[in-house]
């Protein structure tokens, strides 16, 4: 004889069996961060529920499909042949079996008041995929995968205080439409950028114009409209699936990854072909087959090599936010130039997106670490100081297959406004790097100016208590507060004392799921992490050896399984007699149904 109760928890059970058979092994994230530290941040969720039908993009009245936006920026540059440059950039990329899968990109470069010939030079010598054969033939892709001390950035032949050469990339994920809007946008401004076109951008604020110029002078800015266009293209491809909800299949308009199911966004060599955690099969992010395997990346790889920039702008869209690295650890770089760019961001934010992003670092702000990312490499292995992604929308409350809906704005007057603001945004950052305000370029890479050290402390993803003293610290010796040596040995050790927080990867998880109530423990081995530990950077610099210290990061998946069949059980019993009360309580947002960068 079974009650419905009785019934209920059997299924609860079987249920609760199966989850455990199949993710068999859980980190605590939210443990690990409380252990090392990591203060809370603003992490707002923005948009509200959508219900099926899904909306679809209006091609003729909203958005533009990729070939009429490319034949339009053609148009553009065409008609400002002075300050304008448009290339297109083949690769050949890799041979699978007998077919091989090659892309093009294309370059445009706007220098205000005329291209000069350096500029065109470094357009024009923009190597082959040889360049990129050869830097893989001469690094050792162990070191990089592991980020070893072995790892060194591509020397730069130019300066890092003359020219400010920028480089922006839109669309490398194809269903985020929203970025090359603003991508054309950018390109179309530019191209008459003057007092009377920038007026009603920036609030007719002319002193702020006026600067805007000033940087513009002085600044190269290279743009890729576009960097996946397969992908983009088969989000462009009807599909009878699209919009409908009970789907067995990922819709056209899902779609992130390129043809062969690699996201261009993991395919690098920084951490190359390490999987996270909890990395699942059916993910979104492959790596590839190797990194730099992709034409794409090795498109993006040739140009950076040739133009060396010393700011990079990766947007993407399906949140509000902006990033700095690394998005390999939850933890955010504890340098001057970190820490400055933070402060901006968080400044840029509250002007142009009411206060809607999120920013920190990568690893920690989308909710997730990735490895083998764009801009770590961009970072690390071409040394560009300011490597920024940029999330330029989001409809975090809509439901798993409104792609459309998730990523991009579904009414015109919101697109536009997102569209004008961010690349009043993009104009903006361009005129703070100018002005030197990130520390290293174009201002030494130590200090803070007197205007950064000025703006309020912004509650940013990924700080620790060190970040907060190193930024205290560094404004004080801006504006001439406190004795200056005191002040300088007390930011060297705030960021010598930063915490480091190694996260699991997917292989090293996997072989630790034995026992009843398993708990890892952690421990230092020769000074190397063991990952799932936690380490303060002397630690992690091998200066401390040997600390045995223990925590337990993992719940076991049995005490997973017995919680579940309580709580479940509980909660039942808990509404049939007390019915459904709203908490009013926000969960953190951790792991999201897709990716956003
Ligand atoms: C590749 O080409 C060779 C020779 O033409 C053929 O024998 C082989 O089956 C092809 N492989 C694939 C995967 O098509
Ligand atoms: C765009 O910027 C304006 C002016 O700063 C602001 O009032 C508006 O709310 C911004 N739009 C969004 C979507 O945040
Ligand atoms: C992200 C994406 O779709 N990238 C693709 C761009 O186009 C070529 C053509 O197939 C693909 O190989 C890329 O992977
Ligand atoms: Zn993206």
């Amino acid at each position: 004889m079974f009650s419905s109760q009785g019934v209920l928890v059997l299924a609860v059970a079987v249920v609760c069996l199966s989850v455990h058979g199949a993710y068999a092994v859980d980190f605590d994230t939210e443990k690990a961060f409380d252990e090392v530290g990591i203060l809370k941040c603003s992490m707002p969720k923005i948009g509200t529920r959508v219900r099926p039908p899904y909306p679809l993009p209006d091609w003729e009245n909203m958005y533009s499909k990729l070939d009429v936006q490319t034949k339009r920026i053609y148009e553009v540059v065409e008609g400002n042949p002075k300050e304008m440059h448009i290339q297109n950039l083949r690769s050949d990329g890799l041979l699978v079996g007998n077919s091989s899968h090659s892309t093009d990109i294309e370059l445009v470069v706007y220098e205000r008041g005329g291209l000069s010939s350096d500029t065109l030079q470094a357009i024009n010598s923009i190597g082959s995929d040889d360049i990129v054969l050869d830097w893989l033939r001469d690094n050792n892709q162990e070191d990089w995968s592991s980020n070893n001390e072995n790892v060194r950035a591509i020397p730069r032949k130019r300066p890092t205080d003359g020219k400010l050469r920028v480089v922006f990339i839109f669309g490398e994920h194809g269903r985020e439409l929203v970025t090359t809007e603003v991508g054309e946008y950018f390109i179309k401004l530019l191209s008459e950028a003057s007092v009377e076109t920038l007026l009603p951008i920036f609030d007719n604020d002319r002193l702020f114009v006026d600067s805007v110029l000033k940087a513009l002078d002085d600044t190269v800015v290279h743009i890729v409209p576009c960097e996946n266009k397969s992908g983009r293209r088969i989000v462009e491809t009807p599909d009878p699936n699209n919009g409908k909800s009970g789907l067995s299949e990922d819709p056209n308009i899902c779609q992130r990854v390129n043809k062969r199911t690699v996201d261009p966004n993991r395919n690098w060599p920084l951490y190359g072909g390490v999987k996270p955690w909890n990395f699942k099969k059916s993910s979104e992010d492959g790596p590839g087959a190797s990194p730099l395997s992709e034409p794409e990346s090795r498109l993006l790889f040739r140009v950076y090599d040739s133009v060396e920039p010393l700011a990079v702008v990766n947007v993407h869209s399906g949140m509000h936010g902006m990033f700095s690295p690394p998005d390999y650890s939850p933890i955010m770089l504890n340098t001057a130039a970190s820490l400055a760019e933070v402060k901006l961001q968080s400044q840029l934010n509250q002007r142009w997106m009411d206060g809607k992003c999120t920013v920190g670092a990568g690893g920690h702000a989308v909710g997730y670490v990735a490895y083998g990312t764009h801009n770590d490499f961009v970072h690390t292995g071409f040394g560009v100081p300011s490597a920024e992604t940029w999330e330029v929308y989001g409809n975090e409350r809509s439901e798993y297959y409104d792609c459309f809906g998730l990523f991009n704005p579904i009414e015109k007057d919101v697109l536009k406004e997102y569209v004008r603001n961010w690349t009043g945004m993009a104009l903006e950052h361009i005129t703070h790097l100018h002005q030197g305000l990130i520390p290293g370029i174009r201002s030494p890479a130590d200090k803070f100016s007197e205007e950064v050290a000025s703006l309020p402390e912004p509650n940013t993803c990924g700080l620790t208590e060190s970040h907060v003293n190193a930024m205290r610290g560094l404004s004080d010796l801006a504006l001439g507060r406190g004795d200056k040596l005191e002040r300088s040995s007390f930011v060297a050790n705030a960021m010598a004392s930063t915490p480091t927080l190694v996260m699991p990867t997917f292989e090293e998880v996997k072989p630790r799921t034995g026992g009843l109530f398993g708990v890892v423990a952690s421990s230092v081995q020769n000074g190397k992490p063991v990952n799932g530990n936690l380490l303060t950077g002397n630690e992690a610099l091998g200066q401390s050896r040997g600390a045995a210290n223990s925590y337990s990061l993992m719940m076991g998946s049995y005490s997973i399984m017995i919680f579940g069949i309580t709580f479940v059980t509980v909660s039942y019993y808990v509404y049939r007699r007390f019915g459904f009360r709203s908490s009013g309580r926000r969960r953190p947002r951790r792991y999201r149904v897709w990716d956003v960068v």
